[in-house]
């Protein structure tokens, strides 16, 4: 269906305020329970939530039963995040009702942006791992692909953010308190998720018994598709106590303890892991992830049953994509339903497995693959224990068979991690089990095959591709940026959103006279948004006419938050010994979280926040320098900030960040990146041209030269005086008055203990391409056409090229066919 179909078709929307305003007062009245006097800002919020919900539901139904009449093939997409942020907004610009919307509550004398500003966001992941999902779901549904989320309901969302002198403080994210309009709780659909308890084997049949069991309940989303009628589900899993549970424990007369073991089964679901750089190892990590894995593979497996009778067509039915390591656990549990509860013989359920598992990973960093002690395995889920080490008898004996015997070559591949307390290797049974095994940009997908996959790549080349990353440019373009999507409008008509490569027409704006200065007025419009913003935040005030320097993410050594103080320590010196030079004014802007236990990490952070105390107080500086660290990163705020970008920080050592995805976020709102040959910034070079973006820094060959040849970070300090004199001010308390020691670790680790990131080997030319940044700056014309042409070169980054990708080349879905959408208006716009 081409875009003007779908105008026409809520063109009459657009007219009927009137309409919308009855079904919003009546949601207030009847579901809400308030009158117009009584009601609160939120609970206008609940009542137009429903409204905009209601016009929802009649899509999805009419999807799920034609997928089911269909008969379609399924793609369940596991992943134990989903970070969606907000829904309200979406939803309508789904459905192409925002302006009626706002229309009707102005009438209703309620402030529109007022109530979208209440809506807490949907944290339930950590950072580009969980968005990718999200942004996964928001493509699956606009291209048709008949896609199902399968996740974790959390209590508790990523954690909010504070700042308190300096320092991060974690403070809980209930994000349900005030009921959630977006979810239909499914009481009916509960399955049962078994822990513990021990095997009872009788000739070739094992019995898995004495178990502690959890309910787990589905909660269903509705995903609405852009500009088409197809919607898709997230079925989030939400742990309950089991009936005999809440018997057995009131029943002994100890009402407390009986709560408490009630709570006890209940935690599986409350919190998500807010640590994305170092497997905790905890048992209730591994707990999490059965429970989600065994109730969505019971779902699937139900949900297929209904239909067919045998598991001959399943891998025809059905594709299960394991989104990293968290739900690998799927594999066994497919296993133990096939083999133990369908008596489907041992080859061919694990031949069935094969056709219908894929598999992403999204890093190398050896920290975050996880691994699990045999003897917690063990403990948790005896049954799994004993069907991965099946599974990996048979899988070691057909390598023999193949290529002889070699200990080594054993030791190496075996999805049990010898040396040492004995492990599973959670990726390497995603390996052996998947057709499909991918990375997310064309680098990653490279070294994954020659590091932690070298052996499996060589035994199975054909298993292994990439599908680099993408974005939704409905969230992060026509919804973050309003003012530029109705520039490109003006300029190349809507169909951008479905079409983004229809972006490349930009490039002709570039010949038309006052493009580029709307384009400036733009970006200076989101500028002065984000500067409202941290005004109003942190009582810090933002020159708008500034050099918007932005560095957003989750806070991790290998992402080099670090290099980037050095720079900003840099320029604070440079501008003190020659202040009467021209400088180009900056704001330097940071946001994101650390792991709770991530020292360093949280060290970084206070040291931003002491460097901005120090620059945006000192009276020499002026506006020539500013630096600020907004609290509490998420979606929303990725929002408000990313429009607001000149620069984009995207300066990871090379060989660490898989992807990126903020990159392609920034660009795709017109900042031009400074950033290293590393993820899919190699990627974006390729599609803005090598001369639309400051790439700086050592190339992973050249990171793998200098590690070999022995780094001396020692040496780069010596040598090059503005490094020292930045490292040496962070060293001796310029920044930390109070306490002149608190960076000395910071110091130690760059320069005596290694610099395991190569920031002081970067630092030279990492400052003078900011050096370039600037020189280009006092061109405005010159960096906005730039700009422009990183907006035009964006198009292949949709994460609906990513999906139709992994739809054609992994799953092999094909779309579910819709009736076509009845014409309700009569009066087509011309
Ligand atoms: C790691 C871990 C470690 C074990 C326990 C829990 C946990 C939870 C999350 C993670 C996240 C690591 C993987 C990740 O987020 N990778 C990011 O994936 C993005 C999407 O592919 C990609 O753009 C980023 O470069 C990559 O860092």
């Amino acid at each position: 269906m081409d875009l003007t179909q779908f105008e026409y078709q809520y063109d009459h929307l657009a007219r009927d305020v009137t309409a919308l305003k009855r079904e919003i007062s009546n949601r207030l009245m009847y579901s809400v329970g308030k009158d117009p006097v009584s009601a609160r800002p939120e609970d206008w919020l609940q009542a137009v939530s429903y409204t905009v919900r209601d016009h929802l539901v009649e899509r999805w139904m009419k999807t799920t039963r034609a997928q089911y009449d269909q008969d379609v093939k399924r793609v369940y997409y596991l992943s134990a995040e989903f970070l969606i942020g907000r829904t309200f907004t979406n939803a309508m610009l789904a459905l192409d009702i925002l302006p009626a919307v706002r229309q009707a509550l102005q009438e209703m004398d309620v402030d529109p942006d007022q109530l979208f500003e209440l809506e807490p966001d949907a944290a339930l992941g950590n950072g580009g791992l969980g968005r990718l999902a999200a942004c996964f779901l928001d493509s699956m549904a606009t291209i048709g692909v008949p896609g199902f989320g399968y996740g974790i309901r959390y209590d508790y969302g990523m954690f909010r953010q504070k700042i308190v002198d300096g320092r991060q403080v974690e403070a809980p994210d209930y994000w349900l308190t005030q009921g959630n309009p977006w979810e239909f709780p499914r009481p009916e659909v509960q399955m049962r998720v078994r822990f513990g308890g021990h095997l009872e084997q009788s000739g070739d049949t094992v019995r898995w018994v004495g178990t502690d069991d959890v309910l787990a309940m589905a909660y269903d989303t509705i995903i609405p598709g852009y500009g088409t009628q197809a919607t898709n589900t997230l079925r989030l899993w939400s742990a309950r106590a089991t009936e005999e549970m809440n018997l057995r424990a009131f029943n002994q007369g100890n009402y407390m303890g009986a709560v408490e073991s009630k709570n006890q089964s209940e935690n599986v679901s409350r919190v998500l892991y807010p640590d994305d750089s170092t497997l905790s190892g905890r048992e209730l990590r591994l707990r999490q992830e059965y429970f989600f894995c065994s109730a969505s593979l019971q779902d699937i497996v139900r949900r297929y049953l209904r239909t067919h009778t045998g598991f001959d067509a399943l891998p025809d039915k059905v594709s299960i994509h394991l989104n990293d390591t968290h739900p690998v656990l799927a594999i066994p549990e497919l296993m133990r339903l096939l083999v133990d509860e369908h008596l489907v013989p041992w080859d061919e359920a694990w031949a069935l497995c094969q056709r219908v598992f894929s598999y992403t990973n999204h890093t190398l960093m050896h920290e975050a693959l996880e691994t699990w002690p045999v003897d917690i395995f063990g403990r948790v889920l005896p049954r799994h224990l004993r069907i991965i080490f099946d599974i990996n008898a048979r899988f070691l004996a057909s390598v023999t068979a193949a290529h002889g015997q070699d200990t080594e070559l054993m030791r190496r591949l075996s999805l049990i991690d010898e040396g040492g307390e004995r492990r599973v290797r959670m990726a390497y049974l995603a390996v052996v089990a998947s057709h499909s095994i991918n990375g997310v940009s064309a680098l990653h997908s490279e070294l994954m095959k020659a590091s932690i996959f070298k052996d499996f790549a060589q035994l199975w080349p054909e298993r292994f591709n990439n599908k680099t990353n993408g974005v939704t440019p409905r969230r992060w373009l026509s919804q973050a940026n309003p003012g530029l999507s109705a520039l490109i409008d003006q300029r190349i008509g809507r169909n951008w959103r479905r079409h983004l490569d229809e972006l490349e027409g930009l490039r002709h704006a570039l010949e038309v006279p006052g493009f580029l200065a709307a384009f400036r007025m733009v970006k200076r419009g989101n500028k002065e948004r984000l500067a409202r913003l941290v005004l109003e935040r942190l009582g810090v005030t933002l020159n708008p006419d500034a050099l918007f320097d932005v560095q957003v993410k989750r806070m991790h050594e290998y992402k080099r938050q670090l290099l980037n103080v050095l720079h900003v320590v840099t320029r604070y010196q440079a501008i003190l010994a020659n202040p009467d030079a021209q400088w180009v004014p900056r704001v330097v802007v940071f946001a994101g979280k650390a792991a709770s236990a991530y020292h360093m990490a949280k060290l970084v952070i206070k040291l931003i926040n002491d460097v901005a105390q120090v620059v945006n107080h000192d009276p020499r500086i002026g506006d020539r320098l500013k630096v600020v660290f907004i609290p509490n990163y998420s979606v929303s705020l990725a929002e408000v900030i990313i429009p607001a970008a000149d620069l984009s920080e995207q300066i990871s050592t090379a060989g660490t960040e898989a992807s990126g995805t903020g990159n392609m976020k920034f660009a795709l709102n017109g900042a031009l990146t400074i950033g290293t040959l590393d993820g899919a910034n190699v990627e974006i070079r390729e599609h803005v041209g090598p001369e639309n973006i400051f790439i700086f820094g050592a190339t992973t060959e050249e990171v793998a030269q200098i590690r070999a040849k022995g780094y001396q970070p020692r040496a780069y300090y010596e040598r090059v005086p503005a490094l020292k004199a930045a490292l040496d001010a962070i060293r001796d308390g310029v920044f930390s008055r109070d306490e002149p020691g608190r960076f000395q670790p910071i110091y130690d680790a760059l320069v005596n203990w290694g610099d395991h990131y190569l920031l002081l080997a970067d630092y030279e030319s990492y400052v003078e391409a900011q050096e370039q940044v600037d020189a280009l700056y006092r061109n405005a014309d010159e960096w906005s056409r730039r700009a422009v042409l990183n907006v035009a070169g964006m198009g292949v980054f949709s994460s609906d090229r990513t999906i139709a990708e992994y739809a054609n080349q992994i799953w092999h879905t094909r779309p579910v066919l819709l009736p076509a959408p009845r014409h309700k208006s009569a009066d087509v716009p011309g």
